[in-house]
C-alpha cells in the first residue's frame, strides 16, 4: 500500500504524451522490431480461432496490409470475432500496447459495438467500444466511459490502445485514433491476473445494435513501447 500511495503522490497517474513518440514503428537502429504478437489475417485465420461469423476476406475494403483482412459479421446481441492467446501473459507494472486497423462500413447505424477485448483470466475484459462515441468498458470494475469522438465510416482507422496494467489507482487506459488521443481514463483497476488474450471483430453487438460488419487488419501487441501507425 505504501508503494501505491507513493506512486499516486507523484501527481501523474496517466501517461506521457503519446505524440512524443509518434510513428515509432522501427527501433532506433532502423531494424524491424519484433513484437509480442503480430498478425495481418493473411491466408488462414490461424493463429486466431473464430467465434461465429469471423473469416479471412480479401475485401473490399482493400487490405491495409497484405491481401487479407478479418471480416466479422454479427446479428444483434451476439459476437462475431477472432480470438487469440498471446505468447505470454503481461502482468502488473507493464504497459501493454495494442494497435489494429479497423474499418466500419456505412449502411448500418452504430449504437453498441465492441471492437477489441483485451482479456485476462476469468474472462475479465478491457473493451474498446463505439456507441457510436469511442470509449472503454471494463468488466474488472464493471464501469465504462466514452469520449465525444465518433469514428468515421468507410475508412481504415488506426486504433491504438495503451493499458497501464495495475491495481487501482495505478491502472490507466488510453485510446488513440490515427495518432490522436481520443479517450483516456486513470485511477482504475486494470489488473486481473495478467493480459493473455485478444479478441477482435465484433466482440459484442448490443441487443439494439443492428446487423453489423467490421473489418480488422494488421493487429500488433507489445509491452515495450508504442507501436505507432503505418
Ligand atoms: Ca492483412
Amino acid at each position: 500500500m505504501a508503494i501505491l500511495i507513493a506512486f499516486a503522490g507523484c501527481g501523474r497517474v496517466g501517461f506521457d504524451d503519446m505524440q512524443a513518440d509518434a510513428g515509432a514503428v522501427s527501433s532506433a537502429d532502423g531494424a524491424r522490431r519484433t513484437y509480442l504478437f503480430e498478425d495481418g489475417f493473411e491466408g488462414t485465420l490461424a493463429p486466431w480461432n473464430p467465434l461465429n461469423n469471423a473469416v479471412v476476406d480479401s475485401g473490399p475494403p482493400a487490405p491495409i496490409e497484405g491481401a487479407g483482412v478479418l471480416r466479422a459479421q454479427a446479428a444483434p446481441a451476439t459476437s462475431a470475432r477472432a480470438e487469440v492467446m498471446l505468447p505470454r501473459s503481461v502482468g502488473p507494472g507493464a504497459d501493454l500496447f495494442v494497435r489494429g486497423y479497423f474499418y466500419l462500413p456505412s449502411g448500418f447505424s452504430i449504437t453498441d459495438l465492441s471492437l477489441l477485448e483485451i482479456v485476462q483470466p476469468g474472462t475479465e475484459n478491457l473493451v474498446v467500444i463505439t456507441s457510436p462515441e469511442l470509449g472503454l468498458f471494463t468488466t474488472i470494475d464493471n464501469m465504462g466511459g466514452a469520449s465525444s469522438y465518433v469514428p468515421p465510416r468507410d475508412v481504415w482507422l488506426c486504433i491504438e490502445t495503451r493499458i497501464r496494467i495495475a491495481d487501482a489507482p495505478i491502472g490507466a487506459v488510453e485510446i488513440s485514433v490515427d495518432g490522436v488521443l481520443q479517450f483516456q481514463t486513470s485511477g482504475i483497476d486494470t489488473f486481473a491476473g495478467g493480459i493473455n488474450k485478444l479478441t477482435t471483430g465484433v466482440t459484442w453487438a448490443g441487443a439494439a445494435q443492428p446487423d453489423s460488419v467490421v473489418y480488422v487488419d494488421d493487429v500488433i501487441a507489445d509491452d515495450v513501447e508504442r507501436i505507432g501507425c503505418r
